[in-house]
């Protein structure tokens, strides 16, 4: 039987929070042992926002090195940079012309940065689904596991590839995206109405980067918005504990329920601590570990090196296809 195929990826367009991590980094892990995996660091898609060239390239890297200390195995798995597989731009061209202006003006992403950038509202922040599907098609995956912001991308994804099957003939892979039931949408530790985002930097104690020391994390955590009441209880009308909860039970790997009965007639401080402590003690060998990797940089351009030509080796595949099929002269 042939392998299942699964695909991801980020944008190196800042420090990774614990969001980032607990919603798609930590459940590549367990699955990538039993799917064929293409891991992509999405630079192109962070262009559609102001980067900073030198930051963009280094970020690009420490993405790379982050994946791998997390426990993604680049052995195992294909690892590569986006825009070393020209063929991400190739199919985002083809597909464009099955994608309709209205569709993408109404993607939830796009209206957030468009407010949030008034000043850059680019093709690329508008087109940037329709890469994201050109990623998803090129490598036939049929499950891309992200958090839960990006279900509205991968629904798009999938109705681009129906309606390219259906106009030119069965071509693509229909893909699904997987969420998982807990983390998929970690909260601001600010304002637990909002999610908590790698590039929301008006307010340091809103996020927990993961590259944040041990006594930044505890002090973060120290200082997150809790509810009134006293109660460590999961509940809609307790947003910030529950999103605590939510935190201590992903990085415990124990239940909600179980961290609950852990804290049963404690306070919100002793709480506090425990969440921080506990993040900090899980993230110190991963730091450390990201630190070892990016020392070495001849380990890691060859893992990039030989992820790109796997990448493109399945890219290309594809993307000849879609050309046949659409009727783009390939030479005879
Ligand atoms: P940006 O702020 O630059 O848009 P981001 O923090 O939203 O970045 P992305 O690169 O867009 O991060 O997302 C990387 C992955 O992390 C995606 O699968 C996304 O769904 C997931 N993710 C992002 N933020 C969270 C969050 N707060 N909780 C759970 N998952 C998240
Ligand atoms: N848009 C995604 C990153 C991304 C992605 C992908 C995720 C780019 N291409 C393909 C899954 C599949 C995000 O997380 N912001």
């Amino acid at each position: 039987m042939e392998e299942k195929i699964l695909y991801s990826a980020i944008q190196p367009s800042g420090n990774l929070t614990i969001g980032n991590y607990i919603g798609s980094i930590r459940n590549w892990i367990g699955l990538q042992s039993k799917f064929t995996c293409f891991f992509a660091m999405a630079n192109m898609h962070a262009i559609t926002v102001r980067q900073d060239p030198a930051q963009l390239r280094r970020r690009t890297l420490e993405l790379a090195a982050l994946y791998i200390a997390c426990g993604i195995d680049p052995e195992q798995c294909t690892l590569y940079v986006q825009s070393q597989v020209p063929q991400h731009a190739e199919l985002c061209w083809v597909l464009n012309s099955l994608t309709y202006v209205g569709e993408m003006e109404r993607m939830t992403q796009f209206k957030d940065k468009s407010a949030k950038h008034a000043e850059n509202i680019n093709m690329g922040l508008m087109d940037y689904p329709v890469l994201m599907a050109a990623d998803i098609l090129l490598y036939q995956a049929e499950l891309v596991p992200v958090g839960q912001d990006q279900t509205q991308h991968v629904e798009i994804a999938r109705d681009i590839a129906i309606r390219f099957n259906n106009r030119y003939g069965e071509t693509f892979r229909v893909p699904e995206a997987f969420i998982v039931k807990q983390g998929a949408k970690i909260m601001s530790l600010q304002e637990p109405s909002k999610k908590m985002s790698k590039s929301e930097t008006e307010n340091p104690n809103a996020s927990v980067y993961l590259t944040d020391d041990r006594d930044t994390i505890i002090r973060k955590f120290k200082r997150a918005v809790t509810d009134s009441g006293s109660e460590i209880r999961f509940s809609e009308d307790k947003p910030g504990i529950s999103n605590l909860l939510t935190i201590y039970s992903a990085y415990r790997g124990v239940s909600v329920g179980d961290a609950e009965r852990e804290f049963e007639g404690k306070g919100y401080g002793e709480f506090k601590l425990a969440v921080g402590e506990t993040v900090a003690d899980a993230l110190a060998p991963v730091q450390a570990e990201q630190k070892r990797i990016l020392a070495d940089k001849a380990y890691l351009s060859g893992i990039l090196a030989a992820g790109a030509e796997r990448a493109f080796k399945a890219a290309r595949k594809t993307l000849s296809k879609v050309y046949r099929k659409v009727g783009f002269y390939q030479g005879d």
